[in-house]
């Protein structure tokens, strides 16, 4: 059988990038969303806006698609930025920057990763699962591995920083590969079904 065309729904490279690592050993042919693709992310969760973005793309493309919504959400700010953490500021550089600064006058660093997948076809969600990586921001950035506020979080009982593991580590332990642990048994049993 062929390999089954599958859509990245994202347009962060970061993360676009984690996924070939963590799709490797499907047999996928992966593409990626048609340039300029935008929608609006409307939802509540990130489970929302992960399963808007993934029926957009794949209405747009007439191929199965997988979205992911995530977000770091810090104790301390009420949640925040949450799902609006790509909304936050208007580069990597000013996201952390503006994260730092909000959190300067508390004392608790405590903070969360989350990742909503969704895998779509058409209108119809066939998979969702959500997966976590709690942690903590540091006062300043460290490493340069990764993306998005990955210098600024320190992985509960690592003493580093997402930017300072590198990819296979943070496909371990990451809230992006705890979530794939949960979607890969999904995955197959769709195989299954759609070789049949
Ligand atoms: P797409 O919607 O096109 O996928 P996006 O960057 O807008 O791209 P989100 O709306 O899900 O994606 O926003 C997630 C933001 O949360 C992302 O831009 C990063 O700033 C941050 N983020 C998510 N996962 C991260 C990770 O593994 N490491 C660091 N930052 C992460």
């Amino acid at each position: 059988m062929d390999n089954l065309p599958l859509v990245i729904a994202s347009g962060n490279q970061g993360k676009i990038r984690e996924f070939k690592k963590l799709l490797d050993d499907f047999p996928l042919n992966l593409l990626t969303q048609p340039p300029g693709f935008e929608i609006e992310e409307t939802g509540n969760t990130f489970i929302e806006n992960a399963r808007i973005k993934a029926i957009a793309v794949s209405q747009e493309t007439g191929n199965l698609s997988l979205a992911d919504d995530s977000g770091l959400s810090v104790e301390a700010l009420g949640g925040a930025p949450g799902i609006y953490s790509s909304r936050y500021a208007s580069s990597d550089k000013e996201r952390i920057e503006k994260l730092l600064a909000e959190l300067k006058p508390f004392p608790n660093r405590k903070a969360k990763f989350e990742c909503a997948l969704c895998i779509a076809s058409g209108e119809k969600v066939l998979i969702e699962v959500s997966g976590f990586c709690e942690g903590l921001i540091t006062f300043f950035p460290r490493g340069g591995n990764g993306f998005g506020y990955d210098p600024i979080f320190e992985v509960s009982g690592l003493g580093k920083t997402f930017a300072e593991i590198d990819h296979e580590k943070k496909k371990h332990i990451g809230h992006r590969g705890n979530a794939f642990k949960l979607l890969k048994p999904e995955l197959t049993k769709l195989f299954t079904s759609i070789k049949k």
